[in-house]
């Protein structure tokens, strides 16, 4: 399996930190393509927690290349204190690349992101606030600061006046803040750049030659399939490409070198941030499942809203990023729940049943799910290793999940430790 892809299927939070990391002990190189800081994976090793943002999850394997491709924006501040933070722990960084290409998430789009999400009021859209929008926003309006700028001072700081005078005119007399000091912007990140530069090198090259090689590759997803910037819930979205195909661009690479692309699924659903969520439980039950599964932001600490396994959202995702099969995680967060809902079509007001994700939320908002109910278990199943070994209401659960969704599920998680997994 040469060149893997891990993508979220369902709003982010998939668990896809353990399923990358799993991948990542196989693999000879590691890939992060988009997003940014905004990320939040978490692997747990040993007993060991990692919270990861903007750092490959292979940074973990001392000898594996890590490469941050042109598609990231990349805070380096942000960067260097996850740098500061793992270096202590044993963490190697001296197989960490970084693409010129790549962006740099400045002051002014962590400042723009909270004034513009303040400005829209209720319509917010629930970001991080990490400045992930606006620093999108600058790469397609062609007025970004790129990594290859950050590591040059005397271009950095050209680029800073120029753009840091139009921000912060932005800021004022649209939004009423407060301007940032350009000057004491271009000290710091100059500083920044300074640390950062030895990082610095073309990772479409790299993978490139990795390719050609025959190494094994894995490009690991962000955020995840509904909040891809196009086929997401937008505009409750990320303004990045999470799908499968947004990892030939995000790194420069062509897409006939992918081998197996794996979604990764919660056995339920959680979103953060606003936006639809058609199965979402607003009770009891749903309370249950954020506390049992431990539902927080591992950005921002924000409660997950929950609810049932939506097999109409994973089957699009199914089909928007070519899925070669599924990991489903979290099954033992659903033990003694009670009875289990999937959610299997939408019914619009007129009785018309819908199978397949609508294009727009105006069409979403009139729909309602048509549930199938599963029986549930009550069993720990947490150190179950073998299909074979779980009871057979969870047998049938995910059964029933593969049938929906379309696809073979080859992982299914029943723990967060890397060892709590079962492949079929
Ligand atoms: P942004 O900041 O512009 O990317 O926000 C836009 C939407 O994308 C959602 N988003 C996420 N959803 C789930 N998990 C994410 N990462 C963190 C985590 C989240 C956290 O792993 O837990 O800690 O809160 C993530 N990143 C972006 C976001 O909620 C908006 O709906
Ligand atoms: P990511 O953003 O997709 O990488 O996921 P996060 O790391 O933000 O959130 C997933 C959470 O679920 C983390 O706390 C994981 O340790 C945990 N987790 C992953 N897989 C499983 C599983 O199978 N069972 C349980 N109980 N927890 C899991
Ligand atoms: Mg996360």
């Amino acid at each position: 399996m040469p060149a893997n892809i891990v993508v979220g299927t369902q709003w982010g939070d998939e668990g896809k930190g353990k399923i990358i990391d799993i991948i990542a002990s196989r693999a000879d190189v590691v890939v992060r393509s988009q997003g940014g800081n905004n990320a939040g994976h978490t692997v747990v090793n040993d007993g060991q927690t990692y919270k990861l943002h903007l750092i490959p999850s292979g940074i973990l394997y001392k000898n594996t290349p890590c490469l941050i491709g042109a598609g990231v924006v990349l805070d380096p501040k942000d960067l260097l204190s996850e740098i500061d933070s793992l270096s202590p722990r044993g963490v190697s960084f001296d197989n960490l690349k970084i693409d010129p290409r790549a962006h740099v998430v400045m002051p002014w789009h962590i400042t723009l992101d909270g004034l513009s999400e303040k400005f829209r009021g209720n319509s917010d859209i629930g970001t991080t606030k990490r400045g992930i929008g606006p620093c999108y926003m600058d790469k397609y309006e062609r007025c970004g600061i790129r990594v290859y700028d950050l590591v040059h001072p005397e271009v950095f700081a050209e680029k800073v006046r120029m753009t840091g005078k139009l921000k912060n005119k932005i800021i004022t007399e649209v939004y009423g803040g407060e301007p940032h000091d350009i000057e004491a912007i271009i000290k710091e990140y100059t500083e920044y750049g300074k640390r950062l530069a030895k990082y610095v090198d073309d990772v479409s090259v790299i993978v490139y030659e990795a390719a050609k090689a025959n190494k094994t590759i894995m490009f690991e997803g962000a955020q995840a399939t509904l909040l891809d910037i196009d086929f997401g819930t937008y505009p409750y979205v990320t303004s990045s490409h999470p799908l499968s195909a947004g990892v030939c661009v995000g790194t420069g690479v062509g897409p006939m070198i992918i081998s197996n692309i794996i979604g990764v699924a919660k056995a339920y659903t959680t979103r953060v941030g606003k936006g639809p969520f058609p199965t979402e439980l607003d009770d009891e039950i749903g309370e249950k499942i954020r506390n049992k599964g431990g539902e927080f932001g591992t950005t921002t600490g924000r409660p997950r809203r929950t609810g049932w396994f939506d097999a109409v959202i994973v089957r699009h995702s199914v089909r928007v990023n070519g899925l070669s099969s599924l990991a489903i995680n979290k099954l033992d967060t659903l033990g003694g729940i009670g009875d289990l809902k999937v959610c299997v079509a939408y019914k619009k007001p007129d009785g018309t049943v819908i199978e397949n994700f609508p294009a727009a939320l105006e069409e979403l908002a009139d729909c309602v799910p048509v549930y199938e109910t599963l029986k549930g278990f009550d069993d720990d199943i947490s150190s179950c290793r073998s299909f074979d070994e779980l009871p057979e209401a969870c047998k049938k659960y995910i059964e029933r999940l593969e049938e929906l969704c379309d696809c073979h599920i080859s992982m299914v998680g029943v723990g967060p430790d890397r060892e709590q997994i079962i492949e079929r």
